[in-house]
């Protein structure tokens, strides 16, 4: 009873909210827009985390629909969800090693549990062993480690009642057959208030799952209105895999580089909005025992050099175990990159893409007037490029010593370093 009262007071205020935050998207300059979001451009590099009770089950984060657990089933999950290693200062200081800026926590993935405590539900973190709110000790621990934070946030629900029609996955998770989608709704954006006015200033919602329900009316102008008037600052992305949506600040790429759909998630080309891909250490975004698929640091440093020479974000996640730990497979690769971005940061954050698209061998990005060469795979002595013909010199990053530098019929031919052939990067630095 209280919660239906709690539920229909939150409609209430909600309704009238709206209202004035949707005249206040709508007065949004470009340039106001572009300044909102330059800290996030700059950053380029931010973590994702997947943490849950599919974390327990240790079997991927989409365990309930892989293997039909019904809700009886998937209790234990909850019953057992005891993260006595959870020590989120220990990640904030991964991610900061690691040279992210900012970090995107699942508050809620699609099995409904809600790291946070929410009034609106019982499922979640504090009734569990945790009898914490860890979504508020995530927050502390990266800001004090002075890395801005964001919010994920699954649309799609496998245990919320009114989650209803279900969609296309989580068919056999054991939810009821009947439901009220509006009130659904007035749910997510009462738990979306809280997360915005109970964690001081967020960096931004990271929505997923409207996939599972691309054609149901998700009121979406409701929520981003809601969202940028709690917050006016915090960006709005949604996973959606389709073309953006008004309202929302970035696109989001699964797995892939931006525009591209190897994967088989994107759906959609590229938009004029600013672009993030998000990946994985592994194959699993959730802690998977089984998954020992991870990749070769080298790739993943030039998947970040990819997508900052494209002008993207990339949110890099780690899947932490039930008891709350960083799998060493990914502490170490998160180190590698680090060490990699403390040499060589300077080409990679603050910049945007640079005047040359990306290319097979590699991309470019640029800061302050210098052009800064990714060379990710080439193995001859020498280089050809587009002219750029303000570019008057070039440089080995790595040794401040110049190469070469030709002109030859509309290119610039540029002597590369030797010897380095097998490194992840190698940066020639254009100056003009
Ligand atoms: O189903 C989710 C998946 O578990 C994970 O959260 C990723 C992150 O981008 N998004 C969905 C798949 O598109």
């Amino acid at each position: 009873m209280l919660r239906r009262t709690q539920l229909l007071l939150a409609l209430v205020l909600l309704t009238v909210s709206q209202v004035s935050a949707q005249k206040m998207i709508g007065t949004e300059t470009d340039a106001q827009k572009e300044k909102r979001m330059e800290w996030w451009k700059d950053d380029r590099f931010g973590m994702f985390i997947h943490w849950g009770m599919y974390s327990g089950a240790a079997r991927h984060e989409w365990v309930k629909h892989n293997e039909k657990i019904d809700n009886a089933g998937y209790q234990k999950y909850f019953d057992q969800f005891n993260p006595d290693l959870f020590d989120p200062q220990k990640w904030a200081r991964e991610a900061k090693a690691a040279g992210m800026k900012y970090a995107v926590l699942t508050t809620k993935h699609h099995e409904g549990f809600c790291l946070f405590d929410s009034k609106y539900t019982d499922y979640k973190a504090t009734n569990t062993h945790a009898k914490r709110d860890l979504v508020k000790e995530y927050v502390e621990a990266f800001r004090a480690q002075g890395l801005k934070v964001g919010f994920y946030y699954s649309l799609l629900d496998w245990h919320h009642p009114d989650y209803y029609p279900i969609g296309r996955y989580g068919r056999a998770a054991g939810r009821t057959g009947g439901g009220d989608f509006a009130r659904y709704l007035v749910f997510m954006n009462a738990q979306l208030t809280e997360l915005l006015t109970h964690y001081g200033q967020i960096g931004g919602i990271w929505f997923d799952g409207m996939w599972d329900k691309p054609d149901a009316d998700w009121h979406l102008d409701e929520t981003y209105a809601l969202i940028h008037r709690l917050q006016p600052g915090a960006l709005v992305g949604s996973n959606h895999h389709a073309t953006p949506y008004p309202g929302e600040d970035f696109q989001i790429f699964e797995k892939d580089l931006p525009g591209k759909n190897t994967a088989g998630f994107n759906q959609s080309g590229i938009s004029a909005l600013p672009l993030e891909t998000c990946d994985t250490l592994n194959d699993s975004w959730g802690f998977n025992a089984r998954d020992n698929k991870f990749k070769d640091p080298k790739d993943i440093i030039r998947t970040l050099v990819r997508t900052s020479g494209q002008d993207a974000n990339l949110l890099l996640n780690i899947g932490p175990t039930a008891m709350g730990e960083v799998p060493a497979e990914a502490a170490t690769r998160l180190r590698t990159v680090g060490a990699w971005l403390s040499k060589h940061g300077e080409a990679i954050y603050g910049t945007r893409g640079g005047p040359i698209s990306p290319r097979s061998w590699g991309v470019t990005t640029q800061k302050d007037g210098r052009i800064y060469v990714h060379v990710l795979e080439w193995s001859d002595s020498a280089i050809v490029l587009p002219d750029v013909p303000t570019v008057t010199a070039a440089i080995d990053f790595e040794t401040g010593r110049p190469l070469a530098l030709k002109r030859l019929g509309g290119n610039m031919v540029v002597q590369l370093p030797t010897g380095r052939e097998d490194e992840a990067d190698r940066i020639v630095v254009l100056r003009r």
